[in-house]
């Protein structure tokens, strides 16, 4: 939470320091200008493309790390939002040390918050996964902040998924605490429900749906 408050501190900062070098005609000189905000996690941002010749761990690149607000902002601004991407893309965003995928250490045992978009909320696409960076950079989930591992954006031909990774599926509360803010956050209406499911059904699942161990 207080790297978020630090985002809109930044912005006003910054909208501050625009209009006083407009009026004195002068740039001050404002340590404020100079120092990075830090993000009390590093973080890796992931793309995947959707290359049949290659098998699925091929295709996960990494595109960048940072630690910073700014560094944040700069990176966001600089990428392709989730709606312009070609269909089977992914983004994944994930504390620097832990990989994108079902077999990292950190994952092996955990799950996912999962959100699925029907064709027709593809316009919504960028807004959410802006706010489920937010969450993650700005630490949004109180002491449950530390069960998150990452989140990833699937933009996909039969309805786009995001979903928010966290490391182990038993820690009821925290996984609860992480579902209802981030429901909250998102704005979603009470009767709209996502659903939590262990990386183990998914990756295991034979059908078109895996079960979910929780729901908000
Ligand atoms: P997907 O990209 O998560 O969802 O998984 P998609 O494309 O909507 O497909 P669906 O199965 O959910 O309907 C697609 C496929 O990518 C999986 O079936 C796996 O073969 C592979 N895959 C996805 N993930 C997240 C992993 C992973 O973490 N590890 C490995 N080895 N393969 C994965």
């Amino acid at each position: 939470m207080r790297s978020v408050l630090w985002i809109h501190f930044f912005l006003l900062k910054a909208a501050d320091t625009e209009d006083q070098q407009q009026t004195d005609g002068q740039v001050l000189a404002n340590a404020e200008q100079y120092i990075k905000h830090p993000l009390q996690n590093r973080w890796a941002l992931w793309y995947f493309k959707n290359d049949k010749t290659k098998s699925w761990t091929e295709n996960l690149r990494l595109i960048s790390k940072f630690d910073t607000v700014e560094d944040f902002w700069a990176l966001y601004n600089h990428i392709q939002q989730p709606s312009k991407l070609v269909l089977g893309c992914d983004y994944c965003l994930f504390k620097d040390g832990i990989k994108p995928m079902w077999e990292d250490d950190k994952n092996k045992l955990g799950g996912r918050w999962l959100m699925t978009l029907n064709k027709q909320k593809h316009n919504d696409l960028d807004r959410y996964w802006m706010e489920t960076l937010l969450c993650l950079v700005g630490e949004s989930f109180d002491d449950a902040s530390e069960e998150v591992c990452g989140a990833v954006v699937n933009v996909r031909h039969k309805g786009d998924k995001i979903s928010i990774w966290t490391g182990n599926c038993q820690n009821k509360e925290a996984i609860m605490t992480i579902g209802q803010l981030y429901k909250e956050r998102l704005n979603l209406p009470m009767k709209a429900i996502i659903g939590y499911q262990s990386h183990d059904d998914t990756s295991s699942k034979s059908g078109s749906t895996t079960k979910n161990m929780y729901s908000v």
